[in-house]
């Protein structure tokens, strides 16, 4: 294993460092694949950034995150750089359906899952957050979409009168316009899914690692997915 994913900058003025997971390998795309994220500063502390990499228009990344304040919790990829059309979304550890955003207004492609949505995580808790091209969207086993369907701008709960409700796959809905490139995921309120440094050993274990200091992306030409877990 040589791919490590956490690195951690100080702010001067500000006690609350940053701490940002990059992929290891390729996030999978399925439940049984959500990629773990942890944070060497400890379980209260903020994850603040998810970077990554969508390797193709059907490439989609799922992150296990911690939302320790529901009410405070937003992720977005406005005013980040790099790729630009992305959707993201939130799914209960089993695969339910929270809410999605694709475009955050109608002045950009990049998306913001909102701080404070009526729609948004009410508890405390482990959660999966996915990021993917606009359109390639996450269904359930009937290839029925787990959102409400609406405009691009809109924020998006659980599609009504689904079942099963939970997530099976995705659904090729780009039309050949879904793109590769990095992004990059700005949160609050949520922290890592693998808080304590003690289990950083398991996570390592289980193909899924983290050095700090280190930004080092996996070298060009590693097979994608031999890191993910
Ligand atoms: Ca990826
Ligand atoms: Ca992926
Ligand atoms: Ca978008």
């Amino acid at each position: 294993m040589t791919a490590i994913a956490c690195s951690v900058a100080p702010a001067i003025a500000n006690p609350v460092a940053t701490v940002t997971w990059h992929e290891v390998g390729d996030a999978g795309q399925t439940l049984a694949s959500v990629q773990q994220t942890s944070n060497p500063n400890g379980s209260s502390q903020p994850l603040t950034t998810i970077a990554g990499n969508l390797e193709s228009g059907t490439d989609a990344d799922l992150y296990m995150i911690s939302i320790y304040d529901p009410a405070a919790f937003s992720a977005t990829t406005v005013g980040t750089t790099g790729f630009g059309d992305t959707q993201l979304f939130l799914l209960t550890l089993t695969g339910q359906a929270i809410y999605l955003n694709d475009d955050a207004d109608s002045g950009t492609f990049f998306s913001t899952l909102p701080g404070g949505s009526p729609l948004g995580p009410i508890s405390a808790g482990l959660y999966i957050l996915g990021v993917a091209n606009a359109g390639y969207d996450p269904v359930n086993a009937f290839n029925e979409l787990l959102f409400d369907i609406g405009l691009f701008t809109d924020v998006r709960g659980p599609a009504g009168n689904l079942q099963p409700t939970s997530l099976a796959g995705f659904t090729d809905n780009t039309f050949g316009f879904g793109a590769a490139g990095d992004y990059t995921i700005t949160l609050t309120g949520a922290g890592a899914s693998v808080p304590e440094p003690a289990s950083l050993l398991l996570v390592a274990m289980a193909g899924v690692g983290c050095t700090l200091g280190s930004r080092r992306r996996k070298p060009a030409g590693t097979s994608a997915d031999t890191l993910a877990a």
